[in-house]
C-alpha cells in the first residue's frame, strides 16, 4: 500500500535528519539550546516557487513574506526582528525534505510554514516531527495532516471541512440528483478528495453514476471524460490540482459536457480561471479565504499585497500570511524567540488571533491542532470567484 510505504520512507528520511543535523533539537536536552541567533525570530518557508505546485507555491511565499515585512515595520514580536526564510521546495519532496533539514540545522528556525502539497507534507512533517520542530501547514488539506505529531498544526481547511460546504451549497442552488467523480489516484490530496466527495454525496442523497480516475502529469482526459459523458450526471466532482484540473475543464467543455463542475481547494487559485477560460465558469468550491471578505483586515491585506505584488492575492497568500501572524502571536505569548517547544505549547493554547482567513475574523487550533475556522463557497464568474451563498 502506498500509505505504508510513504511512512517507510518517511522513517527513514526521520533518522537520516536526525543524523545530518547532529540530532539538533531531537531530544530533551536540546531544547535547552538556542535556536537562533538573538534578537532574531526566523520563520522558514518551504513554498514550491517551480514545478507542478508553483501555481500556489509562489503565493504563499508573497503572503508569507509580506506578513514578515509588515511584522518588522510594528516592532516585531516581543523586540525581536522577524525574518521569513524562503525556500524552494520545486515541487520535489527530497529538496522539501533536505530543506527541512537545514531549517531544524544550520537555518535555526523557529517554525516552519509548508510544504505546499499533502503528498509532500506526509514525507516531510515526520522530518519536522521527528526534530520536534514546529510546523504551521496552510495548504495541506488531505485529512490525517495534523495527526502526523503533536508539533504539526493545520491553519487551512482541509478537505473535510470544504468539500461538504460547497456541496451543500450547489445542492441548494441546483437541485442535482446525479453526480460522477474524476479524481488523481496517485496524489494524497486529490485521493482524499476522491474519498471525500463519494461519501458526501452518499450522505446528501446523491447517486453516483460514475467514477474515473487520472495520474499527475496526464493531459489527456477524452476517455474518462467520454465515460462521463454519457452516463449523463448532473454535476461533476473534481479532485484534481490546477494542472490537471484546466484540461480536465477544457477537453470537457470540448465534449460538449455541460454539467457544472464542484471542486476542492485544488480549484482555489486563480489560475484554474485564467488557464481554463470559459470552461473554468460556473465551477463551484469551497475556500477557507473569500476575496471580498469586508472586514478592515482583509481590505488592508489585500491592498498591502498588490501594492508589493502588483497583483490580488489569492486563498493560498492570504493563509501564508495568517500562518506568519498566527506564529509571531504564539512566540509574543510564549515571551519566546527561541524555545520550539514553548512555541508548540503557545499554537494550542492560541485564542482570537486576528487573521485574514475564515469567516470569523480570528484563529484558534482546535484540540486536534486542526484550524478552528469555516469556509465560504465560491463559484467562478466571469473569470473570477464570487461568492456563492
Ligand atoms: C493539498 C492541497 C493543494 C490544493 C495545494 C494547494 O490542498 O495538496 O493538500
Amino acid at each position: 500500500m502506498v500509505s505504508r510505504s510513504l511512512s517507510r520512507a518517511a522513517r527513514a528520511a526521520t533518522v537520516a535528519a536526525i543524523v545530518t543535523t547532529g540530532g539538533f533539537a531531537a531530544n530533551a536536552a536540546a531544547h535547552s539550546a538556542p535556536v537562533h541567533a538573538a534578537g532574531t525570530v526566523t520563520i522558514g518557508v518551504v513554498a514550491d516557487l517551480t514545478g507542478s505546485g508553483a501555481a500556489y507555491g509562489i503565493s504563499i511565499a508573497n503572503g508569507a513574506k509580506l506578513a514578515g515585512t509588515l511584522l518588522g515595520k510594528s516592532g516585531g514580536v516581543n523586540g525581536a526582528q522577524v525574518k521569513v526564510a524562503v525556500d524552494d521546495g520545486a515541487t520535489n519532496t527530497s529538496q522539501i525534505i533536505n530543506i527541512f533539514q537545514q531549517d531544524a540545522g544550520t537555518k535555526h528556525v523557529l517554525a516552519i510554514v509548508g510544504p505546499t502539497l499533502s503528498q509532500e507534507a506526509f514525507q516531510a512533517d515526520h522530518v519536522a516531527q521527528g526534530l520536534s520542530v514546529p510546523v504551521v501547514a496552510t495548504s495541506n488539506t488531505a485529512p490525517g495532516i495534523p495527526q502526523i505529531g503533536n508539533y504539526i498544526f493545520r491553519l487551512g481547511l482541509g478537505e473535510a471541512a470544504v468539500v461538504p460546504l460547497a456541496m451543500k451549497t450547489a445542492l441548494k442552488h441546483l437541485h442535482f440528483k446525479t453526480a460522477a467523480l474524476i479524481y488523481g489516484q496517485d496524489n494524497a490530496f486529490t485521493k482524499s478528495d476522491g474519498t471525500i466527495f463519494a461519501a458526501v454525496a452518499k450522505t446528501l442523497g446523491v447517486k453516483l453514476v460514475d467514477t474515473e480516475t487520472f495520474s499527475t502529469g496526464d493531459k489527456d482526459f477524452s476517455t474518462q471524460l467520454t465515460k462521463i459523458k454519457s452516463a449523463k450526471p448532473d454535476v461533476i466532482l473534481c479532485g484534481a490540482l490546477q494542472q490537471e484540473a484546466v484540461p480536465i475543464l477544457v477537453q470537457a467543455r470540448q465534449l460538449g459536457i455541460t454539467a457544472r463542475f464542484i471542486g476542492g481547494n485544488g480549484f482555489n487559485t486563480p489560475v484554474v480561471a485564467q488557464d481554463a477560460g470559459k470552461a473554468a465558469e460556473g465551477a463551484i468550491e469551497g475556500t477557507a479565504w473569500f476575496s471580498n471578505g469586508m472586514s478592515a483586515r482583509n481590505q488592508a491585506f489585500i491592498k498591502a499585497y498588490k501594492s508589493a505584488y502588483g497583483k490580488a492575492p489569492d486563498q493560498l497568500a492570504a493563509q501564508a500570511y495568517d500562518a506568519i501572524n498566527v506564529i509571531a502571536d504564539a512566540a509574543r505569548m510564549a515571551h519566546t524567540t527561541d524555545s520550539r517547544s514553548a512555541l508548540r505549547d503557545a499554537l494550542t493554547k492560541l485564542n482570537n488571533v486576528p487573521v485574514v482567513t475564515g469567516s470569523s475574523g480570528t484563529f484558534h487550533f482546535t484540540s486536534d491542532r486542526d484550524a478552528g475556522e469555516t469556509g465560504t463557497v465560491q463559484i467562478i464568474h466571469n473569470g473570477a470567484y464570487e461568492e456563492y451563498k
